[in-house]
């Protein structure tokens, strides 16, 4: 089969790439016997025209911080695909953004987006800019600079960014201020805005609360459930904070809790009252997740960033949910996770596991969830905060947490059936991978060569 060649050129045109490449090969991998089976896909280079972004915008973004002194990012935009919709994805701000980075994001958005078997197409945008450290007032100049160029080249038809790392609720209302401003319409161009203007219900809790859904279905099938399951959880932001609040809602018991610096380990669980620190330490002060351990009786351990295990995926529990970055798990995490009996691994973040650790996963017992179809569940509600706008009008919590269970569900669903369809049963990241690719591929090809 090709796949191999495929996979070559796919480094030769992209050799600085890497996370592009790790998330690509991933699903060639799994896509082989469809492209086997379907030689039509093949004939008209689907494979390869998924792999080229349909647009990639690169764009200076000149700023001035508090000091008076000229600060030049890169921004850029990667519309990857809009076979199923307009473009849809967040915007990541951290100084680790590069375009590969955003490749990477976009492609799997791209098979993640056609689960969410809502009409979107997808894209990732963002910048190598830092919001830490910077002030309020800095970081409202930084996305004005920002949206001046993208304006251009997004619109609730065209291409509708959301957050992503780097870039939550205040990045949001500054963006959607400038661009309102400079389009001189109010329109729902962009997801993740406030509720009360423009904003959906549930969008804040919706990735957490899905990826959440998702383990209480995969648990279902295997005669189990949350209540009374000790949990890692890796990250402390959006995703991560509304995981941890769904989790304690269903009786797990959450052990742990990190940032880029280091990670907490609570044996006593962290509670409500705890999770709301941890919300007004990162969401209002920006403060450090070590604060955690000062204020309440817990373990605080700084990690190496460099060294090839965390030693937060080697504590015993039975559920895990690395919900900060990529290839955050690494294959000496994922042997201890599985020689500790870790029963499932879910992922928030996107594609967190290493390529080695999906392996030594993927051969093991445990659970386990991509995160194109467990932390699907945010770009589920951005895709229900645009119909809301399209419309015109709210839907309360409940109607929109309805929707969001239903959308899991039946990404659940999707993946097992898909799996089993194509020779990997109860293998999800297979069923994810090929469900979602099946989608996107009839839809280009019935939409001719373009
Ligand atoms: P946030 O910026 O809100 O939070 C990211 C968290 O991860 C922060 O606590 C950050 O620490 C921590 N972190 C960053 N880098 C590292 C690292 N190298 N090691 C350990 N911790 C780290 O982002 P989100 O919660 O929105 O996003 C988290 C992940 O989920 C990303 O992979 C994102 O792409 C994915 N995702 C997000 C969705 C959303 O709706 N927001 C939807 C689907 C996926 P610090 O505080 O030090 O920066
Ligand atoms: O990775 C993701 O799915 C997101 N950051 C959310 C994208 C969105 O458009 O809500």
């Amino acid at each position: 089969m090709d796949i191999e060649k495929i996979i070559q050129q796919l480094k030769d045109k992209n050799p600085q790439e890497q996370e592009f490449i790790q998330a690509a090969t991933e699903v060639l991998e799994h896509i082989a016997p469809v492209l086997e089976k379907k030689p039509e896909y093949r004939e008209q280079k689907i494979v390869e025209r998924m792999l080229e972004p349909e647009r990639v915008i690169s764009f200076r973004v000149s700023w001035q911080d508090d000091n008076g002194e000229v600060q030049v990012n890169r921004g850029y935009r990667v519309q990857m695909n809009s076979a199923l919709g307009p473009y849809k994805g967040g915007l990541r701000f951290s100084p680790s953004v590069k375009q590969g980075e955003l490749k990477f994001l976009a492609f799997e958005q791209t098979l993640k987006n056609a689960l969410t078997g809502l009409p979107l197409g997808a894209g990732k945008g963002g910048s190598d800019f830092d919001p830490k450290g910077k002030s309020d007032a800095e970081v409202m100049r930084f996305c004005q600079a920002f949206m001046a160029e993208l304006y251009r080249h997004i619109g609730s038809r065209l291409d509708v960014p959301a957050g992503d790392m780097g870039v939550g609720a205040r990045e949001i209302g500054y963006l959607f201020g400038a661009y309102k401003k400079l389009q001189n319409s109010y329109e729902g161009a962009i997801t993740g805005k406030g509720v009360g203007w423009g904003g959906s219900q549930m969008r804040t809790e919706a990735t957490g609360y899905g990826l959440i859904y998702f383990a209480q279905q995969m648990l279902k099938k295997a005669d189990s459930n949350i209540e009374g399951k000790t949990c890692l959880v890796s990250g402390a932001g959006n995703v991560a904070q509304y995981c941890i609040e769904k989790l304690i809602q269903l009786g797990a018991k959450v052990l742990t809790v990190s940032d880029s610096s280091g990670f907490i380990y609570d044996k006593e669980g962290i509670d409500e009252e705890k999770l709301a620190y941890i919300k007004e330490l990162k969401n209002k002060k920006r403060g450090r997740i070590k604060e955690y351990a000062e204020k309440f009786d817990a373990e605080y351990t700084e990690v190496d960033k460099e060294a090839k295990e965390n030693p937060i995926w080697n504590i015993k529990a039975d559920l895990a949910f690395p919900c900060a970055t990529q290839n955050e798990v690494q294959e000496k995490d994922a042997e201890n996770l599985k020689n500790n009996g870790i029963i499932l691994i879910a992922e928030g973040a996107n594609m967190p596991l290493t390529a080695e650790a999906t392996e030594i996963v993927e051969k093991s017992d445990i659970l386990y969830a991509p995160g194109k179809a467990s932390n699907a569940g945010g770009v589920a509600v951005s895709g229900i905060e645009m119909m809301q706008n399209y419309l015109g009008s709210y839907w309360t919590a409940e109607e929109v947490d309805q929707r969001l269970k239903s959308i899991i569900c039946s990404i659940h669903d999707r993946c097992l059936k898909a799996a089993e369809e194509w020779g990997f049963p109860k293998n999800y990241a297979a069923g994810a991978n090929i469900s979602g690719f099946i989608q996107v591929a009839d839809a280009m090809l019935a939409q001719g060569i373009v």
